[in-house]
């Protein structure tokens, strides 16, 4: 907590200075706890620890229920060891400071911390922006970063969450000028606030199939089904259908077939065709209840 406390006064400090506001306010000196959701969602339910997909994580903030005009937010999440950092932005699409000009120290990765093995195991995000002269962001709902990973193929499966924390947001004083003084505590141009809201929503980390080859959104999800039937269909590059040696000719395979579907063979390695070794192999991990949960069985 005293940590928590500590990070959230370096960047409030940070903040100001950026601000060109010149505030007294203690690290634990004011602010108010404000009707709002902050939270880390991830936009796939289901993550492959397959070392190669990359999946998309959104820091959210719901202030809709906020009418002053906020200004800037900071934010610290926890990050497994198990997955792999690639990238993050601030989005172009939903996003929270639509329509404010963003400047100062604004990243998405302010700071990070990394482990012993130089894993990734905490982000922090800072957005400022150019308040003066703009009323700031009213009852806004949207997105602050997104942020990109893979999973690591030794990565336990089962239920996994990013761990969101020091959740800090800046308003227009309202009362500014004359009164100095924020509703709540804090003083200044700009007060702070926390959302009262923290949420990690959580995600299920499978085990990598050969035969999941996609899902909805063109990426695997955990289950073989349909839609790893119909991108085999689809890759399909036999010329015979007769699985058995000698091995069937393979006339229009392309790299982008194998790529998609080339899973298995004669010898039970891929084999530069997608036929009906693959197919044999695809059905037998097949694990779609039909007519209900399409993944009953997959986890
Ligand atoms: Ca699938
Ligand atoms: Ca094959």
């Amino acid at each position: 907590m005293n940590t928590q406390t500590s990070t959230s006064g370096l960047l409030a400090v940070v903040l100001a200075l950026s601000h060109g506001v010149c505030s007294s306010q203690s690290p634990a000196g004011g602010g108010i706890r404000i009707p709002a959701v902050a939270q880390t969602l991830p936009l796939e339910r289901v993550w492959v620890a397959d070392g190669t997909t990359v999946y998309q994580m959104d820091v959210r903030l719901d202030a809709s229920q906020f009418s002053e005009g906020i200004t800037n937010a900071d934010w610290t999440f926890g990050v497994p060891p198990y997955l792999t950092f690639v990238n993050a932005a601030f989005p172009t699409m939903d996003f929270f400071f639509e329509g404010m000009e963003i400047v100062g120290l604004s990243n998405p990765v302010f700071q990070s911390q990394t482990d012993v093995d130089g894993n990734i195991i905490s982000i922090t995000g800072v957005i400022n922006t150019e308040s003066a002269g703009h009323p700031g962001i009213l009852n806004g709902d949207g997105i602050l970063a997104s942020y990109w990973f893979t999973v690591k193929t030794d990565a336990p499966v089962g239920k996994s969450q990013f761990t969101l924390n020091n959740v800090a947001i800046g308003y227009h004083n309202p009362n500014f000028p004359p009164d100095i003084n924020c509703p709540g505590g804090g003083v200044g141009a700009i007060c702070d606030a926390w959302p009262d809201t923290i949420e990690s929503i959580p995600f299920t980390i499978v085990a990598l199939s050969p035969a999941d080859l996609t899902g909805p959104g063109n990426v695997p999800d955990g289950c073989v089904d349909a839609f790893d039937l119909g991108a085999m269909l689809g890759a399909w590059c036999s010329g015979v259908s007769d699985p058995n040696p000698p091995s069937p000719p393979c006339e229009n395979c392309t790299p982008a077939n194998l790529a998609v579907a080339d899973i298995s063979g004669a010898a039970m390695v891929p084999d530069g065709c997608v036929d009906a070794f693959d197919l044999a192999n695809l059905l037998a991990e097949w694990c779609s209840v039909a007519g209900g949960n399409p993944c009953g069985t997959c986890f």
